[in-house]
């Protein structure tokens, strides 16, 4: 298997629970082109880290979008 290089982009995002909250996201953030694969470190009371792994380069803007619509409107991206 060749090794495809992957851009690893991390979001900050306010207002996760539980698992459900997770599924969500990663429902939303999944639909855009491009996206592989998205993983959230959830931090209940705090900004969960939502990593996404993406074989394209996809805008921050999108992804932004994507995670508000799942209704987490407070999103901070990490460069
Ligand atoms: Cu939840």
């Amino acid at each position: 298997m060749t090794d495809t290089a992957m851009i690893e982009q991390h979001y900050l995002v306010e207002g996760m629970t539980c698992s459900h909250c997770i599924a969500s996201v990663t429902e939303e953030v999944s639909d855009i082109a491009g996206v592989e694969s998205v993983s959230v470190d959830l931090r209940v009371g705090g900004a969960s880290d939502v990593m996404v792994l993406t074989s394209t380069p996809v805008p921050s803007e999108d992804i932004r979008a994507a995670i508000t619509e799942a209704g987490y409107p407070l999103v901070t991206a990490q460069s």
